[in-house]
């Protein structure tokens, strides 16, 4: 069960960020309305809540997941893979220094927390055009300390790992077409989304309920056939900065 989570509010500058999503320029008012209405959702599921405060020149600084691995043992600081973003992850120490020992991915390697996916004490690492061999290789040997086994898997589609993967429930993932029939999934059951709704994989399991974007028929569907509690959310507005529902926040 996660207890906290970690948030930041999108500053005014958001809409600056780093995207390839193509759907228009995202207002800000709506983007803080959405974002409030998530924090409402996970402190409804019974996490205590911190929302850190814009960061100025960083307009993506939002995406907190991207910048910090949080397991009980650790908080793994990144190293993220676009320059833009770099000077985020030494903003995100203070707050998870309170509650976790840090360590850190260091240079050459890079990483983004949306690259990784943790199920129980397996660690999927998405090894993708922000997270490199190296990178990978260092988290996968911090966490190996701590008794997790880790498995790398080529992201050759989407910004991230968890742009196409999510763990929802049990031994269930949630894949995109692309992603299907993976021998890395061993022992899980994958869930393929339909082409057209490639955006809801990124679906965030949190304390037994499923949080998935609002607008998704099939993939609803789908995800009410496991059984689990469910919440739609709007995500009109991060979805245009290639933002999804696991990035703006971490859980630990
Ligand atoms: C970026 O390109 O880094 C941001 N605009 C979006 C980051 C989304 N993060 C995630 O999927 N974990």
């Amino acid at each position: 069960m996660f207890t906290r989570a970690l948030l930041r509010t999108p500053g005014s500058d958001f809409a600056e960020g780093i995207t390839t999503a193509g759907l228009g320029r995202p207002d800000h008012a709506l983007m803080l309305a959405q974002h409030a209405a998530y924090a409402k959702t996970l402190l409804g599921l019974g996490l205590a809540i911190e929302i850190l405060p814009p960061l100025p020149g960083f307009p993506d600084a939002y995406f907190v997941e991207d910048v910090a691995v949080v397991v009980p043992e650790v908080a793994v600081i990144t190293r993220p893979g676009a320059l833009a973003r770099r000077g985020e992850a030494p903003h995100i120490e203070a707050a998870l220094a309170h509650h976790r020992p840090l360590a850190h991915i260091t240079e050459p390697g890079t990483l983004d927390g949306g690259d990784i996916l943790i199920v129980g004490s397996t660690v999927f690492i998405g090894l993708s055009d922000r997270t490199n061999a190296e990178g990978a290789r260092q988290l996968a040997e911090l966490l190996e300390a701590h008794g997790y086994s880790s498995r790398t898997v080529p992201v050759a589609e989407g910004l991230h790992f968890k742009s196409s993967v999510t763990h929802v429930g049990g031994h269930d993932l949630l894949v995109s077409t692309a992603f299907a029939g993976r021998p890395e999934f061993e022992g899980f059951t994958c869930h393929v989304v339909d082409e057209a709704e490639t955006y809801a994989c990124n679906t965030l399991f949190v304390n037994g309920t499923l949080i998935t974007p609002k607008g998704f028929p099939k993939t609803l569907a789908c995800l009410k056939a496991l059984g689990r509690p469910i919440v739609e959310l709007d995500m009109s507005e991060g979805r245009k900065m290639d933002g999804g529902l696991t990035c703006m926040s971490l859980r630990f």
